[in-house]
C-alpha cells in the first residue's frame, strides 16, 4: 500500500474512534469530486468571471446592479472578517486526544476525564502569541498561550493556560491595563508584537507585581523553538472534588516529551523575517511526517488544611507553587496527531472559556481566575455572536439540551412548546437533576466587602529571585541580553531607570549589567538581600527528553557540484530512520551533479530543495556538509561560508566528512576549533558542536555525527 493510502486510511481509523472528529466530519463539506458551482441558496451558475452588463458584444457598457450573483459574491467577501481575538489573535491549532495514564488523580476527583484510563478523550489545542495582531510573526518574543478544549461526555473542559507558569497582574480588574501597556502605543500603533517600548515597561515598572513574569518572558521561555517544545501551565489555582466530596487545590502542567528548548535571539530575530510562520510549519511538518507531539499531563496537589502553610499565597497566579515542597504528579498524557482542514472554521472559531469545568473540576478564589470567569464568555459574545458554542468546532460531543433560544445565528430547531421550567410536561423535558451534574463545592465564606488583596500578595520579589537564582549561566546571560534589547528601545530615559531601579530588589548583579547597558540607574548596593534559593526545574536544561531524540528535527545538507554522493545517501538513510528531515541546499534549486562514482559512467544528481540564499541555517536545527571536490567551490561561495558561520554562531551541531571538513575548517576559521579534514583519519573529533571526520566508512560514521543532539 502507498504511505497516501495507509495515511488516507490511518485517517479514516482515527476519526471513526474520535467522537469529536466524527462529529466535526457531518459539518465538513468535502469540494474535491464536486462539479457545478452553486449561489448559497443552491442554484447552478453558469459564469462567475463577469458582471452582468449592457454591452453590444464588443464595447462594454454600465455594469447592472441587479446582478444577483455578483453581489452575493461581494457581499460575502465584505463580511469575510470577524473581530480578532483582543489579545492572543494570531494562533495554530491541532486535533488530538488526551488519555489518562493511571488513577492517581482518583483521590482528588471524580471527574472520569482525568480517572478513566479506559477513555480516550478528544481534545484541540490552539497555540498563540499574545501581544500581535493575527498577521504577526511567529518567532516574537512573548508569552504563548497553550489553550486546550477537553470535549468528554459530560461536557466541555477548556484549560486556558499559557507556556509560563506565573502571570503579570494578581487581580483581574488590571488586565486591560496591562495588555494596553503591551499592545502598540494607542498614537502611532507602534510597534506591531513587540513589548520593546515605553508602555510596557513603563506600566510594569510601576507595577512591581509583574516582577516575576517580566522575569520568565525576558528568558528563553519567550523564544520557543516549537510549540511541540513548550512546557504548559494551567497558571490559575483550580480546585479538584473527589467521591467523598473532600477539596484540594491544584495546578496543572503540561510537560512536552521532546524537552523545552528555545531559539536564541538572533534566530528569533531573523526568523521573524524569514519565515513568519515558523512554528505554525513546525508543528504541522511533525504532524504530517508521523511524528505527533506528545506531553504528560501532571497535576500538583495542596491540602486545603495547608492552604495558608506557605509563605505565598497558594491563589495569587503571580507565584508558582517549587516543585520542591509540591511534587508534579504525572496523571496523563496527551498527543496532537491531525492538522485542521480549513484554519477559520477550526483555529479561528475555537472559543474558549475558563469558565468551562466539568464535574469533579472547579474554582478556586484566585482573583485572576474569578474575573477570566466572566471574561471569556463575554468575548465571545462580541467575536462569534451568543451562539457561539454551537459553531462545530466548540459544540461538545454530549447532548446540549436547555431552554436557551433564539440570537443571532442560532442553529438549533428544538421541537416542543415549552421553553421554560417549571412547566406542565415536565417528563419529557429537560429537568434540572442532580445526577452526574455539576455542585458547587458548598464553602463557608466570610468576611467585608472591600476592595482589597491579601496580606500575602503584597510581596513581589521572592519568586523572581528564586526564578533567577534557578537559571543557568547561559540563561541567565539570555535574560540580562532581552531586558537590554527591551529597555534600549525605551526612548523615554526615565523608564529604563525606573525599572532597573526595581531590578535590584531582584538581584544587584543583574540590575547593575541591564543598567550599565540600557543607561539605567546603576545601583551601589542591593535593595534587598538575595536569599539564594533556587529550584531545579525553572531552569529549561532540568527539561532535555528523558531519551535523546533528533526526531522531527530540521538537518540541511550543504553541496555543490562534485560532492560525494554516498555520504549524502548514507547520511539521508541513517536521518530517516531517526525521524529527522533532510533538506538539500546548494548553489541553486535544481540538480546538483555528483563528483564521479566508483565504477559508474554517469554522474548521478540530486535535486536541491533549496538555493544558498533561499533557506538560511536559522530555519534548520543543524548542517551536514558531505565530503567531494566541491569543497573546493563551497569554500569560494560567501553564502555558503554564511551559513556554517552563522549556524556556529547560534550553537548549532554542524557535521562534515573529509574535505566537507576542510571546507567547515575555512569557514569557522578559529583555532580553538578542532576539525579533522585528514582523509586519511578515520576518528571522529567533537568540538564545540562541530563534528568531523576525516576517512568515511559507509554506515559508522554516518551513525556518529547523527547521534548528537543538535541542543547537547
Ligand atoms: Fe486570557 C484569551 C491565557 C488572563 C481575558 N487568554 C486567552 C488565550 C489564552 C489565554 C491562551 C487564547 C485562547 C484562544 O486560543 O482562543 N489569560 C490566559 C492566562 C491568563 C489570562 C494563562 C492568566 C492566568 N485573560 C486573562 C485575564 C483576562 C483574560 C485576567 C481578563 C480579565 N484572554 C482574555 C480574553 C481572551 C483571552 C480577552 C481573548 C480572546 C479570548 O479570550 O477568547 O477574554
Amino acid at each position: 500500500m502507498s504511505s497516501a493510502a495507509q495515511t488516507a486510511m490511518d485517517n479514516v481509523s482515527r476519526i471513526s474512534d474520535n467522537p469529536k472528529l466524527r462529529d466535526l466530519k457531518n459539518a465538513t463539506i468535502d469540494l474535491t469530486n464536486e462539479s457545478g458551482l452553486t449561489t448559497d441558496h443552491g442554484v447552478k451558475i453558469p459564469d462567475t468571471d463577469n458582471w452582468l452588463k449592457v454591452s453590444d458584444g464588443q464595447h462594454n457598457g454600465p455594469s447592472l446592479l441587479e446582478d444577483q450573483i455578483a453581489r452575493e459574491k461581494i457581499h460575502r467577501f465584505d463580511h469575510e472578517r470577524i473581530p480578532e481575538r483582543v489579545v492572543h489573535a494570531r494562533g495554530f491549532g491541532a486535533h488530538g486526544h488526551f488519555r489518562a495514564l493511571n488513577d492517581g488523580a482518583s483521590k482528588y476527583t471524580f471527574a472520569p476525564v482525568l480517572t478513566d484510563t479506559s477513555r480516550e478523550t478528544p481534545i484541540f489545542i490552539r497555540f498563540s502569541t499574545v501581544a500581535g495582531s493575527r498577521g504577526s510573526a511567529d518567532t516574537v518574543r512573548d508569552v504563548r498561550g497553550f489553550a486546550m478544549k477537553f470535549y468528554t461526555p459530560e461536557g466541555n473542559w477548556d484549560l486556558v493556560g499559557n507556556d509560563i507558569p506565573v502571570f503579570f497582574i494578581q487581580d483581574a480588574i488590571k488586565f486591560p491595563d496591562i495588555i494596553h501597556a503591551v499592545k502598540p502605543e494607542p498614537h502611532n500603533e507602534i510597534p506591531q508584537a513587540q513589548s520593546a517600548h515605553n508602555n510596557f515597561w513603563d506600566f510594569t515598572g510601576l507595577q512591581p507585581e509583574s516582577a516575576h513574569m517580566v522575569c520568565w518572558v525576558m528568558s528563553d521561555r519567550g523564544i520557543p523553538r516549537s510549540y511541540r517544545m513548550m512546557q504548559g501551565f494551567g497558571v490559575n489555582t483550580y480546585t479538584l472534588i473527589n467521591k467523598n466530596g473532600e477539596r484540594h487545590f491544584v495546578k496543572f502542567h503540561m510537560t512536552p516529551e521532546l524537552g523545552v528548548h528555545s531559539l536564541v535571539w538572533d534566530e528569533a530575530l531573523k526568523i521573524c523575517g524569514e519565515d513568519p510562520d515558523f512554528h505554525r510549519k513546525d508543528l504541522n511538518e511533525a504532524i504530517e511526517n508521523g511524528c505527533p507531539p506528545k506531553w504528560t499531563f501532571g497535576i500538583q496537589v495542596i491540602e486545603e488544611k495547608d492552604e495558608h502553610n506557605f509563605d505565598f499565597d497558594i491563589l495569587d497566579a503571580t507565584k508558582l507553587w517549587p516543585e520542591e515542597l509540591v511534587p508534579v504528579q504525572p496523571i496523563g498524557e496527551f498527543v496532537l496527531d491531525r492538522t485542521v482542514d480549513e484554519f477559520f472554521p477550526e483555529t479561528e472559531q475555537v472559543a474558549f472559556c475558563t469558565s468551562h469545568v466539568v464535574p469533579g473540576i472547579g474554582f478556586s478564589d484566585d482573583p485572576l481566575l474569578q474575573g477570566r470567569n466572566f471574561s471569556y464568555f463575554d468575548t465571545q459574545i462580541s467575536r462569534l455572536g451568543i451562539n457561539w458554542e454551537q459553531l462545530p468546532i466548540n459544540r461538545p460531543t454530549c447532548p446540549v439540551l436547555n431552554h436557551h433560544r433564539d440570537g443571532k445565528m442560532n442553529h438549533h430547531i428544538n421541537t416542543n412548546n415549552l421553553n421554560y421550567y417549571p412547566n406542565r410536561k415536565d417528563v419529557c423535558h429537560p429537568v434540572p437533576t442532580s445526577e452526574g451534574s455539576y455542585m458547587e463545592f458548598k464553602n463557608k465564606t466570610e468576611g467585608m466587602k472591600q476592595r482589597v488583596r491579601g496580606a500575602k500578595f503584597q510581596e513581589h520579589f521572592n519568586q523572581a529571585q528564586l526564578f533567577y537564582n534557578s537559571l543557568a549561566p547561559h540563561e541567565k546571560a539570555h535574560l540580562i541580553d532581552a531586558m537590554s534589547f527591551e529597555l534600549s528601545h525605551c526612548d523615554d530615559l526615565d523608564v529604563p531607570r525606573t525599572y532597573t531601579k526595581l531590578l535590584n530588589n531582584i538581584d544587584f548583579d543583574l540590575a547593575k549589567a541591564v543598567a550599565t547597558n540600557v543607561n539605567g540607574i546603576i545601583p551601589e548596593k542591593p535593595a534587598r538581600p538575595n536569599h539564594g534559593k533556587k529550584s531545579a526545574a525553572l531552569s529549561q536544561d532540568h527539561f532535555l527528553p528523558k531519551t535523546p531524540t533528533i526526531a522531527t528535527r530540521r538537518i540541511a545538507i550543504l553541496i555543490a557540484d562534485d560532492f560525494n554522493y554516498t555520504d549524502v545517501q548514507a547520511i539521508r538513510a541513517s536521518l530517516a530512520s531517526a525521524k529527522a528531515t533532510t533538506w538539500i541546499i546548494g548553489p541553486r534549486r535544481g540538480d546538483i551533479v555528483a563528483e564521479s562514482q566508483l565504477g559508474g559512467t554517469v554522474n548521478p544528481t540530486i535535486t536541491a530543495d533549496h538555493h544558498f540564499e533561499g533557506q538560511r541555517s536559522t530555519l534548520f536545527d543543524a548542517i551536514f556538509v558531505p565530503g567531494g571536490a566541491h569543497a573546493k567551490s563551497l569554500s569560494k561561495n560567501g553564502r555558503a561560508i554564511h551559513w556554517v558561520r552563522e549556524a556556529f554562531g547560534h550553537c548549532k551541531a554542524i557535521g562534515a566528512i573529509g574535505d566537507g571538513a576542510a571546507f567547515l575548517k575555512h569557514a569557522i576559521n578559529l583555532p580553538e576549533v578542532e576539525i579533522v579534514s585528514d582523509v586519511s583519519k578515520p576518528e571522529v573529533v567533537v568540538s564545540y558542536g562541530v563534528v568531523t571526520i576525516g576517512k568515511y566508512s559507509a554506515g559508522s560514521a554516518a551513525k556518529d555525527v547523527i547521534r548528537l543532539d543538535p541542543n547537547s
